[in-house]
């Protein structure tokens, strides 16, 4: 404990008592600052349900930290203070005896930046702490990536499970295995039922914050009425706890799958709760081997998803401060069409993009394979505009920060990162749609056509894809079967079939 006088600000995402810039905080001294802010919220058009997720757990958050005895400066948005910075000098200049400003960095390299300029603005120390709440620390992921030729998160996330000890038999993988998706990842055939979910009817905060999110952001996208999130980490660990007993042991099976009946399967919904600080990575994934090592969850569904967690999360963590800012301007296949309206209106006739979309824009969730093998692969597809993607996810998802939509936008979906993420483009005709899930049997489109009115948009696309980077894609080995298949089929053949293609883009805007 310190006997300076600290002013903590605390971002929107940062909401945990263990986040670094509270480690040696005290009620006796520290003042926390919380900030709604004009320029956080509309960066980017984000789904009304992130604001009012957001706002909520911060207004919960510091009337936590109220009953703890800390005096709290909370700006509303209603007050508009229009940036972060502000919030600091309003609260500064009523409480001039404050001789430091603390923050735990923050997920964006924008953000992280400014921030970087504030000591000397505001002529007083700003120390910014590296976020703790990751299990993989800058310095170590920088490590292990300055000793790799290529950064594969197998070979990252095997690393980490050994220093963490989770599912591990002595120092071999529990089970033998390192990875049991061979088990996993069936397709959706209606066989099981998909369980209720806990729903968080909004209380008093969440009805006062979803009046006043409808009023400042009302051009946003996002159907407030359907809010039901947690908002503080009792809520969201009580929709953990009923994920591992219920859902977790079909996580495994289902993970890639997409249903017309369910949009969210039996998927964890806990992004939002980790990247916001209301649960904690390591907790969660403690709590997936017991839930295993009691014979209540397979192996193959626990492994699953603590990979996601220890491994894919952190690993493109590390993937977006390791290569930033460079990595935000990539784009390796030199793609600039602008995306179709219909991402804003989900009025499209292509039954998988259709559900994907609407979803994402009433509720800001989807998951992954909507998000990856839906959304993701038709822009790869079409070619959509690198940034402007990007900006559509960091937009509509209420667990969507720079640091994670990032590399899984530009990186896994786009394969615009010239590989760093990806061995080969996660690109897919609709033919994988259709074993996937039964979007298809609703669809206007075909997946057995490639051309003519009728044919899956998906098909053509995808040849065409292939068929512009013939050359660059011929050099990767994973994708020589796929271009050696296209090469041998006749030139007429593929002429009508790029020729179609080239017909959907004119008319994007109508399929
Ligand atoms: P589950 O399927 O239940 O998985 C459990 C947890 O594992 C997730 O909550 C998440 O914390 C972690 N996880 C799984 N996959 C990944 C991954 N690829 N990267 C990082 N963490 C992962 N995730 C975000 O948290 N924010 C984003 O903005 C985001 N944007 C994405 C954009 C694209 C194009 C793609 C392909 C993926 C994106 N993801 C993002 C990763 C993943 O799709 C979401 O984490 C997941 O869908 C969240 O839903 P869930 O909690 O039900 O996840
Ligand atoms: C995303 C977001 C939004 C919508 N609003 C705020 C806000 O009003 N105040 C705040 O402190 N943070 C907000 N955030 C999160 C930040 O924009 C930023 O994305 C994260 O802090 C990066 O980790
Ligand atoms: Fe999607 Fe094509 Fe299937 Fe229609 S036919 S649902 S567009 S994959």
């Amino acid at each position: 404990m310190t006997n300076t006088k600290r002013l903590i600000l605390i971002l929107a995402d940062q909401l945990s008592w263990q986040q670094p810039a509270l480690q040696d905080a005290s009620p006796n001294t520290d003042t926390l600052v919380f900030a709604e802010v004009a320029k956080e919220a509309t960066y980017v058009r984000h789904n009304k349900h992130k604001i009012a997720f957001l706002f909520t757990a911060m207004r919960k958050f510091a009337d936590q930290a109220r009953s703890k005895g800390y005096s709290v400066c909370y700006f509303s948005i209603d007050q508009q203070v229009k940036t972060l910075l502000e919030a600091v000098q309003n609260t500064l200049s009523s409480q001039p005896t404050c001789d430091a400003v603390h923050v735990c960095e923050p997920g964006e390299y924008r953000l992280k930046h400014e921030m970087l300029t504030w000591s000397d603005k505001l002529a007083l120390p700003c120390v910014i702490h590296e976020d703790r709440r990751f299990l993989c620390s800058h310095a170590e992921f920088k490590a292990w990536a300055d000793s790799q030729k290529t950064l594969r998160m197998e070979y990252f996330y095997r690393g980490i499970r050994k220093r963490l000890g989770i599912l591990m038999d002595d120092d071999k993988p529990e089970g033998g295995q390192w990875n049991y998706d061979a088990d996993n990842r069936s397709g959706w055939r209606n066989k099981d039922a998909v369980p209720e979910r806990i729903q968080f009817a909004p209380d008093k905060v969440t009805q006062t914050v979803i009046e006043t999110v409808e009023e400042h952001f009302s051009h946003h996208p996002g159907d407030l009425s359907q809010f039901r999130y947690a908002t503080d980490s009792a809520e969201a660990r009580a929709h953990l706890e009923q994920f591992i007993q219920i859902f977790l042991p079909h996580f495994g099976q289902y993970q890639d799958a997409l249903a017309e009946e369910s949009t969210t399967l039996f998927h964890g919904l806990i992004g939002l709760y980790l990247n916001a600080g209301l649960l904690d990575p390591l907790e969660v994934c403690q709590r997936a081997e017991t839930a295993y090592r009691a014979n209540n969850v397979p192996l193959a569904a626990a492994e699953g998803f603590i990979r996601q967690i220890i491994g894919w999360r952190e690993y493109v963590r590390g993937i977006y401060w390791y290569y930033m800012p460079g990595y935000a301007s990539l784009n390796s296949w030199n793609a600039n069409t602008p995306i179709p309206t219909w991402f804003w209106t989900a009025n499209t006739q292509m039954r998988c993009l259709h559900k994907s979309i609407q979803q994402s824009l009433e509720s800001g969730y989807a998951h992954h394979i909507q998000r990856l093998m839906v959304i993701g692969n038709f822009s790869l597809l079409a070619g959509l505009s690198v940034t402007e993607v990007c900006d559509w996810y960091l937009a509509m998802y209420v667990d969507a920060y720079e640091w994670v939509e990032l590399p899984n936008t530009l990186g896994m979906a786009l394969n615009a990162d010239d590989g760093i993420m990806a061995s080969k483009p996660y690109a897919a005709s609709g033919k994988y749609i259709a074993k996937q899930g039964n979007h298809c049997q609703q669809c206007f489109y075909d997946p057995k056509l490639t051309t003519g009115p009728k044919a899956c948009p998906y098909n053509s696309l995808y040849w065409r894809f292939i068929d512009r980077h013939l050359e660059s894609l011929s050099k990767n080995p994973r994708m020589s079967l796929i271009t050696g298949q296209w090469r041998k089929r006749a030139a007429e053949e593929r002429d009508s079939i790029t020729q179609w293609a080239d017909q959907i883009l004119e008319r994007i805007e109508s399929l």
